[in-house]
């Protein structure tokens, strides 16, 4: 399996270099991508240093700060075009560990179309997380679930392996979302498929060092979608129902 571990950046200077170090050790099979939408504090010129060290490391630059969601677009695109057979998401700024990116290529080996690494999984946690952050996380997680019949516990995670098949079975220019709400999307996508989506337990550590990204905006698109998408599931299930009994 060819597998392109995919980082997006935006001002992540100080962290970005441990997590592909540690990444590269962890599994040297990966190649790496970082997504860089020209961070002011140059990140995308640091990449480019670290891709000229290593032929394993690629550097996708953009023009300016799109979202999460747009950055992932165009490294899946790269990703599928180079002809990866795994995609793999993770963030800069250490809360992915790469040690455990194993786990998620292992679930794919059995059989899995997406891998989703779990922090409310039995054995998933999160390390230096205020539980305002907890609550948000698991309040959204359950409220998307239950609004979409979703069975996978962890539903706004951004650390996940897909198999390029269940990539190129999306249409991924059909993907507007931006923050958390990119995640759902992906997720409840591959769900409607039929496809398999598998948990894995992973500890996920608070970032150390850098700026969060994380805004009250990108809550309230994921919420406002979410809620949108369940009513038009139903809304479609109800009026579907009628026309079959006509
Ligand atoms: N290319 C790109 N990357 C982004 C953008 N917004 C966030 N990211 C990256 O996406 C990853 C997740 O963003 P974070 O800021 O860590 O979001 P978070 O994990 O919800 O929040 P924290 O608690 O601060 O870690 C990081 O690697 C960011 O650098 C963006 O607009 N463009
Ligand atoms: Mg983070």
């Amino acid at each position: 399996m060819r597998v392109l571990t995919i980082i997006p950046t935006y001002n992540e200077l100080e962290s970005l270099p441990k997590t592909i170090s540690r990444l590269r050790a962890a599994v040297p099979a990966s190649d790496v991508l970082v997504v860089d939408d020209n961070s002011p504090d140059g990140t995308g010129q640091l990449a480019d240093g670290l891709a000229a060290e290593d032929s394993q490391i690629h550097v996708l630059h953009r023009q300016g700060k799109a979202g999460l969601g747009a950055a992932y677009i165009a490294g899946f695109k790269w990703g599928l075009d180079a002809g990866y057979d795994v995609l793999v998401e993770m963030d800069a700024d250490g809360s992915h560990q790469p040690e455990q990116l194993p786990q998620l290529l292992e679930a794919l080996e059995q059989g899995a179309d997406l891998a989703m690494g779990s922090r409310w999984v039995p054995g998933g946690s999160v390390v230096n997380w205020p539980l305002y952050r907890q609550a948000i996380s698991r309040v959204g997680s359950t409220y998307a679930r239950l609004m979409l019949g979703l069975k996978i516990k962890d539903v706004t995670g951004g650390y996940r392996a897909f198999r390029r098949t269940t990539l190129e079975k999306l249409n991924l220019d059909e993907v507007a979302s931006v923050g958390y709400g990119f995640q759902v999307d992906l997720a409840w996508r591959v769900a409607k498929l039929g496809l398999t989506i598998v948990e894995r337990p992973i500890t996920f550590v608070e970032r150390e060092l850098g700026d969060s990204k994380m805004s009250g905006n990108i809550v309230v698109e994921a919420m406002i979608n979410v809620t949108r998408w369940g009513l038009a599931a139903r809304w479609q299930k109800l009026t579907s129902g009628k026309s079959s009994a006509a």
